[in-house]
């Protein structure tokens, strides 16, 4: 009874769920390791009331402390089952807004195959809040939608009778919108909940390699560094072994501090969108004692990118980047992906002449940056820092910071990624300004061979890009509406003319709305007429203006939006090039498929 009434009166519950947090300090690079995959169908409720934390479900308390049977609202088995990985919101018309809480739960059998074996379970993106319940014990919390985490589970499951003994996975997942969270709760796109990305379950050595980074040293040659982590906690003993066959390097460096650093001579062919050369990279660790080992592969390119003035220099070379942004919503799947879907979208870029994406507004899935490595295509890729975030809480700050690392760890060995972003059109305060120049900060320090920028703003009154953030960026993103939502086309050439930024712009955003098949004037808004005119005055302007290093239109593909509702848009923003089916191209598309292709 005690406990019962604990429960409805502890408005705090939450605070029982901060700690652990599972957070990029844990975060293990997965590339070349087997793994269990924990995708399929799992038991689902959607706890609206968030009962399953207040009242502890995932204790599976079923009688009193007289051992007399209690009654329980929870059902584990008797609830119904919904895939993951996929957006809740899209698998039930009652879900289709559902902002709370949905509790997850599923078994598994484990059998440990080597002695010392580490259980790790990762999530590769579950929006928003995260916590993880493994056989009745809490073992960590995550926040953000996009980026992965993993949770070290060896102490929690059972290894007596394990052949036959089902572990017991309960998984809430809180999905409400927030002014605290990153994205706020005011967003232009779908903001959707639930486990969306690929649960797998990773088997480690006690000692194991947890992280690398390896990229074309500015001498030319190879610097590597190499991160070993003890599941055990205690001081890392021993040697990494650095191959990349190809280039005839073979080298070892003793790990020091958790970590084994490398500089080596090579001549590696320079990776580009014309020749996409990958290497194949195999790390190997071999304790002081000679007992554990670990081993574990990756292919990587070698690529320079650079900013000198107002130009963007791949491998010494000015380049042009030709792109187009996109979102990862799909009209079946939400933000669920798969790799039918991320080639597609690599095609439909070529098709247009392009070989650059500006991966908008969060972290895409992890399987884009390595297509894309193959595929030779340039990648920007952002962070959730989008419009009036709480800029003055440091909770949102930490929970920012942590999301860039998140980002950054992930998928700084892929040399497709040229550009990290750290936010989205922002009212330039001092407090965004502190944000903003400490992600800035933080995105150099854990990768200073890329390029930092964000989509700034423009100063409409005065007519020229201004905006203090850009002082801390190497290129400067505009989002510029001029003939959408400033109908006054004209003063276009005038922004550019008057600005004078010192460093490379790209154009992040420019568009306007078509529904598919509309028809008019080039003067009649919503057609597709009216944004294949926009395109051809912007492209005539743009291509004019030398500091210009690229651009990204907004949109590839229509998307849904809640706060779209005029009836050309119907809860989809219908900027797109191409229409939210992904097959019928609008003209516009042809515009730009015309200039790219010049
Ligand atoms: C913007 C935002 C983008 C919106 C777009 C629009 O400036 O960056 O997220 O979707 O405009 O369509 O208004």
């Amino acid at each position: 009874m005690a406990v019962f009434q604990e429960d409805i009166h502890n408005t705090a519950y939450e605070a029982k769920y901060r700690e652990p947090r599972l957070e990029s300090g844990g975060l293990i690079n997965t590339a070349g390791r087997n793994c269990e995959s924990l995708n399929g169908r799992w038991n689902f409720a959607a706890d609206w009331y968030d009962t399953c934390r207040r009242a502890d479900w995932f204790k599976e308390v079923t009688t009193n402390a007289a051992g007399l049977p209690q009654p329980v609202d929870w059902d584990w088995e008797g609830w119904e089952r919904i895939p993951v990985p996929a957006c809740w919101n899209l698998e039930k018309p009652e879900l289709h807004y559902f902002e709370g809480t949905g509790v997850y739960t599923r078994t598994f059998r484990y059998v440990p195959k080597e002695p010392g074996e580490r259980l790790i379970l990762r999530f590769e993106g579950a929006a928003y809040n995260t916590c993880v319940f493994v056989n009745g014990t809490f073992v960590g919390s995550h926040d953000g939608a996009s980026t992965p985490f993993n949770v070290d589970i060896t102490a929690a499951v059972k290894t007596e009778d394990f052949s036959f003994t089902e572990n017991r996975i309960v998984v809430t997942v809180d999905a409400r919108r927030s002014p605290l969270r990153i994205p706020m709760d005011n967003t232009d796109w779908f903001l959707y909940g639930g486990i969306y990305r690929d649960v797998y379950l990773y088997r480690l050595p006690p000692v194991f390699i947890k992280d690398w980074f390896v990229r074309l040293a500015t001498d030319g040659g190879i610097d590597a560094d190499v991160y070993i982590a003890n599941a055990e906690g205690g001081k890392v003993q021993g040697t990494v072994c650095l191959k990349i066959p190809e280039l005839g390097v073979q080298a070892e460096a003793a790990v020091q501090d958790g970590k084994a650093s490398f500089h080596v001579k090579a001549n590696a062919e320079r990776w580009s969108p014309e020749s996409p050369k990958l290497y194949e990279v195999t790390l190997g660790f071999t304790a002081a004692d000679g007992k554990t080992r670990d081993q574990t592969h990756d292919r990587i390119g070698f690529r320079e990118i650079a900013v000198n003035g107002t130009d963007v220099l791949l491998n010494g070379k000015k380049i042009f980047l030709k792109g187009v942004s996109v979102h990862e919503d799909h009209f079946a799947l939400g933000k669920t992906t798969n790799e039918d879907i991320i080639r597609q979208t690599i095609r439909d870029l070529k098709e247009m002449n392009g070989y650059y994406l500006r991966l908008a507004h969060y972290p895409h899935d992890a399987r884009f940056a390595k297509i894309a490595d193959e595929e030779g295509v340039l990648l920007w890729e952002e962070v959730p820092v989008y419009w009036a975030v709480a800029f003055d809480n440091p909770g949102t700050y930490a929970d920012a910071e942590n999301q860039l690392a998140e980002l950054v760890l992930r998928d700084r060995n892929r040399a497709s990624v040229i550009i990290w972003s750290v936010g989205n059109e922002n009212a330039d305060t001092d407090s965004r300004f502190a944000f903003m120049s400490g992600l800035a900060k933080k995105a150099k320090a854990l990768d200073p061979t890329r390029p930092v920028s964000a989509a700034c703003l423009i100063n409409h009154d005065e007519l020229r890009i201004e905006d203090r953030l850009t002082s801390v960026l190497d290129i400067i993103g505009i989002n510029e509406y001029l003939g959408w939502y400033d109908p006054d086309f004209s003063k276009l050439p005038k922004i550019l003319a008057n600005s004078a930024p010192g460093k490379p712009v790209v154009i992040t955003e420019f568009g306007g709305d078509a529904r598919t098949g509309q028809r008019g004037t080039a003067d009649d808004l919503w057609t597709e007429d009216k944004q294949k005119a926009l395109y051809e005055q912007q492209i005539a302007v743009i291509k004019q203006c030398s500091y210009i290093a690229g651009m990204t239109p907004w949109i590839f593909y229509d998307f849904r939006c809640p706060r779209r509702l005029n009836r050309y848009q119907e809860h989809f923003n219908r900027k797109g090039l191409i229409d939210a089916d992904r097959v019928r191209h609008k003209g516009a598309f042809y515009v730009m498929r015309q200039f790219y292709g010049e």
